[in-house]
């Protein structure tokens, strides 16, 4: 594993770490591919039952490597080339994907400043804990780019299509109070707590109904993109999945003895 993206398992829970602090944690081609094959690990991992993606250093992550970048740029210019833009499709693609699909709950512990496709990693995570200092800008249009990283479905759902639209076409920084305001950050808390904070937020998802938290993260991404009726179908089928798994039966007896349930994640 390169150290670009580190990685822990522990009781349950993967904490993914972005390791650049010297580079604001911009993706190289190596971090990229070190972080799509991580999150793809922990995807597919059944001892994983919840993600914490975080960072080390002042920032989370500024995007696409722009020192990178712009030597790619000068290779793909001389080729005559359109490679340049696979990243998209090899990189940051399955990324989001492996976020928004797996059958478990990602957090995000946002200790700094997140740009561009960072930002999109942010905002494919189902639980976002941000340090009072983190500062956030979509970044694309400021080096006449488009967005990606699924920023074009994410964000207009998280703070409506106006906001991110201006968003978009004016890519200001915006502070953790605005993110928290705007539906983004779902807590905010002082910087020195963040890694702490969010550890415990990531690790009480661990700990709970694995299968149900899978259900919940597919219904929410199928009844986006389909009708009232096909969403009750949708449902149907999903609390018929739950209801079969061994996590309901411990949680109801659970309840009715007046105890705490201690999920299997089965
Ligand atoms: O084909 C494709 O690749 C498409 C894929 C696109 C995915 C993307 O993510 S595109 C968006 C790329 N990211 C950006 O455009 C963000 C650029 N950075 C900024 O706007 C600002 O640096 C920040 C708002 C993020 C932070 O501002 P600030 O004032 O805190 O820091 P700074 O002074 O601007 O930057 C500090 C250093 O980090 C500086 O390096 P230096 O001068 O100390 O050597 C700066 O160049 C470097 N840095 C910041 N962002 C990047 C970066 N270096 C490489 N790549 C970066 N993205």
């Amino acid at each position: 594993m390169a150290d670009s993206v580190l990685y822990q398992v522990s009781d349950g829970l993967a904490t993914i770490t972005i390791n650049r602090p010297g580079a604001m944690n911009a993706l190289d081609i190596e971090a990229k591919v070190a972080l799509r094959d991580t999150l793809e690990e922990a995807s597919s991992d059944p001892s994983v039952r919840a993600v914490l993606l975080t960072a080390t250093g002042r920032a989370f992550c500024v995007g696409q490597d722009l020192k990178e970048h712009i030597g790619l740029l000068e290779t793909a210019r001389e080729n005559g080339s359109g490679t340049l833009m696979n990243t998209v499709r090899e990189h940051y693609n399955p990324i989001i994907r492996a976020l928004t699909t797996m059958p478990k709950p990602v957090v995000a512990g946002v200790n700094g400043v997140a740009a561009g496709a960072g930002l999109g990693f942010v905002l494919a995570a189902d639980h976002r804990v941000v340090a009072d200092s983190a500062t956030f800008t979509t970044a694309f249009s400021g080096i006449a780019l488009t967005a990606d990283s699924g920023i074009s479905w994410t964000l207009p759902r998280l703070v409506g299509q106006s906001r991110a639209a201006d968003l978009l076409l004016f890519p200001r920084s915006f502070s953790a109070q605005e993110a928290q305001e705007w539906g983004i950050a779902n807590e905010v808390v002082p910087a020195g707590e963040l890694a702490e904070r969010a550890t415990a937020v990531a690790r009480k998802l661990a700990e709970g109904p694995t299968l149900a938290y899978a259900a919940i993260k597919e219904s929410l991404a199928h009844a986006s993109g389909h009708s009232l009726a096909e969403t009750l179908l949708k449902e149907e089928e999903l609390q018929a999945r739950a209801g079969a798994s061994e996590d309901h039966a411990i949680a109801v007896a659970a309840f009715l003895a007046k105890e705490r349930p201690v999920y299997r994640g089965r």
